[in-house]
């Protein structure tokens, strides 16, 4: 049991309880937002934010809350902002799509698919700049592949070296549509990266260290100047596209499917790995902390009337 594995196991399990916990609250109403839930797929982020620093700067799409935690964006900030108040991270108007966390690294999210892509290139292209070694890791989904800004910004990152580390989480659809009918090339998705100069990295069993380790080695070399990276990480989504159930009745996929993805969860896995009594601790740490999250988030007020027009531009 290393010291890697208790911390790769505590941000997994973190993760996977305060999403849990976000399904179990959401039908009584007090979360104001859509929520999007990457539960099955935490073992992206904490991989590849394991391996960043303090200085690195991260950017997502609407399923960020993984990546918001594992980077150390603030937990009572984010359940806050799901249930609209004013100590939310984005002081209530963004709602579970949109996290952000600057003095942790956590720029921001998008709900409009793809966006964070050209985005967090151009942070990149701000960390070159100050030449201080600091590197942007950007998650997105395999439904963004298929965005033209995709193979423009890696075009860019390519051509000028920029220290990003695009990270393609391929839970295999985008809502309900399977890779198999937007590709034709449904493996594609590292080749097209290849054409365009960034060198690119598929891990198709979901394994956390796998994943950890491409990113390690990805970001070692560009942190000197090595250029962009891309890490496809193939995983699977457990629940519904949107919202806090599962899915498996709606047709366009079954139990089956998911089965073996269950099977090498990587939140059990890890547990498995870890002596007893460590994990009970971690665990009693993890629930001590999102009840005390939510409480900070059920005691804390809604915004003002008057905030409805601060930081309006127009
Ligand atoms: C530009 C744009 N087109 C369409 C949508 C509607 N939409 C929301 S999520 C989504 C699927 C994206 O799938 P993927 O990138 O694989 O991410 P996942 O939800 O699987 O994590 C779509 C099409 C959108 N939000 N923005
Ligand atoms: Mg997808």
């Amino acid at each position: 049991m290393s010291e890697e594995t208790v911390r790769l196991y505590r941000s997994l399990k973190r993760i996977r309880r305060v999403e849990e916990v976000t399904a179990e609250i959401y039908p009584s109403d007090k979360i104001k937002s859509p929520v999007h839930l990457a539960i099955g797929q935490e073992q992206v982020s904490v991989a590849v934010c394991d391996v960043l620093g303090p200085r690195d700067w991260v950017g997502g799409s609407y399923r960020s809350h993984a990546m918001h935690l594992a980077k150390g964006g603030s937990l009572p900030g984010l359940i806050a902002e799901m249930y609209g108040k004013e100590t939310g991270c984005c002081r209530g108007k963004g709602g579970s799509m949109h996290v952000i966390d600057v003095a942790a690294g956590v720029m921001g999210s998008s709900a409009v698919v793809g966006t964070q892509i050209p985005m967090a290139t151009g942070y990149a292209l701000a960390a070159k700049m100050a030449g201080d070694g600091s590197v942007v890791a950007v998650f997105f989904g395999d439904g963004a592949t298929e965005e033209g800004c995709f193979y423009e910004s890696l075009n860019f990152a390519a051509l000028h070296r920029l220290p990003i580390l695009y990270v393609c989480e391929n839970n295999g659809y985008a809502i309900h549509e399977p890779l198999s009918k937007r590709r034709a090339r449904p493996e594609g998705i590292c080749g097209a990266a290849e054409a365009l100069g960034v060198p690119a990295t598929r891990i198709d069993d979901g394994c956390v260290f796998a994943i950890r380790s491409a990113a390690e080695t990805a970001v070692r070399t560009m942190r000197t100047g090595g250029g962009p990276a891309l890490i496809e990480a193939v995983v699977y989504r457990w629940r519904q596209h949107v919202g806090p159930n599962e899915d498996y009745d709606q047709g366009y996929r079954g139990h089956d499917e998911a089965q073996p993805w269950k099977e090498r969860d990587q939140v059990a896995r890890l547990a498995g790995m870890l002596d007893p009594a460590t994990r009970e601790a971690v665990d009693a740490g993890i629930e001590a902390e999102i009840e005390a999250a939510v409480a900070f988030a059920e005691s804390s007020p809604v915004p003002a009337a008057e905030e409805l027009y601060a930081d309006v531009f127009a």
